[in-house]
């Protein structure tokens, strides 16, 4: 029996890097955006100790940005969030729930201000653009809703600041967490920002210019050699530990921000006009959530990749699923996301995971597991 495989087409679309990355030696992609994304390198586990000592350079292209410009659009991109982004300065970055008039979660990008009146959502893997220029065409709102076709590399690991300042000089060293610098490569002008999928810090930079973007990578792996820079890619290992949510795994259109634990970026309290307020107040004022995602450590063998939601039981009744598992090398045990029943999600709380491969012990955490 052979595995079975992704065939890729014009549909599956290329990147400017995905020759680059095939050079280097990508193991698989998944499909983003519509767009290839690459899963691993030289394995989840080899992949994750060298993201957490050394310097990565990842294309993540496929987070496309949809572009929002002219003078509503600052209204427009206020209705599709309940994060308040009147605080949210030319230069800054925010990450963002998108709700639907039900509170679902559309999509969780990194929202970018370029200027007053111009914003690139930085998407996550559903189809927002469609979104957006339906309610602008319906609410008749002066402002353009586009894919300009710039999606970010970016460029993760304890090593990031050496080498990025190598390249684009030492003034990628002052851009602050969440905040972007416009700097010159070769002549064209990148965004480059402090932030990006992984919790060993880093910088993404947007790339609105292939030829530019592709001699950009090629110039930090000449200049990474004694950093030990290497490719790779968000690691599933290293985000579950730090609890960075995959919007289509951890939740969908079906589950709300409270659900997702993104509390802290939904402004209820600011008295701003967006799609699914009322639906969120409601929850809010009726006790919160009935399920909450947290994080469940369990015993067993190396735990397989969650294909489908995984059953969590407490006393035999079910608590849950599992969204996403792996065995963590540092933790030195399995770790998983999942969306907890009330009834299971108190710290602590002993459960069990019904994975593909047989029923395990395991227990109710916070997150992330590791970090902040
Ligand atoms: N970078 C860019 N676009 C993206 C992603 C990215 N689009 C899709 C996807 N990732 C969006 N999802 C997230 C999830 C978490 C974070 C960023 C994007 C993140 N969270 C910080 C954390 O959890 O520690 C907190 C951010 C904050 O405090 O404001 O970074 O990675 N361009």
């Amino acid at each position: 029996m052979h595995e079975p495989v992704i065939s890729i087409s014009r549909r599956t679309r290329r990147t400017p890097f995905s020759s680059r990355i095939e050079a280097q030696g990508v193991g698989g992609f998944t499909v983003y955006n519509h767009m290839l994304l690459p899963t691993f390198f030289r394995g989840l586990e080899e992949d994750y100790h060298h993201l957490k000592r050394h310097v990565q350079v990842w294309d993540v292209t496929c987070e496309q940005q949809v572009e929002v410009a002219g003078p509503d659009a600052a209204r427009l991109v206020q209705l599709m969030t309940p994060r308040d982004i009147s605080r949210l300065a030319p230069g800054r970055c925010a990450y963002a729930p998108l709700v639907d008039e039900t509170g679902g979660m559309i999509n969780d990008p990194v929202i970018l201000r370029l200027a007053d009146d111009r914003f690139w959502i930085s998407l996550a893997d559903s189809d927002v653009a469609l979104w957006g220029k339906g309610l602008a065409l319906g609410l008749g709102l002066d402002a353009r809703v586009f894919e300009p076709g710039v999606g970010p590399i970016a460029v993760q690991g304890p090593k990031a600041d050496d080498l990025l300042s190598r390249v684009l000089g030492d003034e990628v060293r002052d851009i602050r967490f969440f905040g972007f610098a416009v700097l010159p490569f070769a002549g064209h002008p990148f965004v480059v920002a402090r932030s990006g999928w992984s919790k060993q810090g880093g910088f993404e930079i947007y790339i609105d210019d292939a030829p530019g973007g592709q001699a950009l990578w090629d110039a930090l792996f000449a200049a990474g050699g004694d950093l030990c820079a290497g490719p790779g890619c968000p690691n599933l290992i290293e985000r579950i530990e730090g609890a960075l949510l995959s919007h289509g795994n951890d939740m969908t259109l079906a589950n709300n921000p409270f659900e997702c634990a993104l509390d802290r970026f939904v402004n209820l309290e600011s008295p701003v006009e967006f799609i699914g307020r009322d639906a969120l107040e409601r929850i809010r004022d009726s006790g919160g959530p009935d399920r909450i995602i947290r994080g469940i450590r369990f015993d067993g063998a190396a735990a397989p990749a969650c294909v489908e939601p995984w059953p969590v039981l407490r006393s035999g009744a079910p608590a849950g699923q599992v969204t996403s598992a792996a065995w963590s090398p540092d933790l030195a045990t399995n770790i998983a996301l999942a969306m907890v029943e009330r009834s299971a999600w108190d710290p602590g709380t002993p459960v069990s995971v019904a994975s593909p491969d047989g029923t395990r012990d395991g227990e109710v955490t916070t997150l992330p597991f590791t970090g902040r």
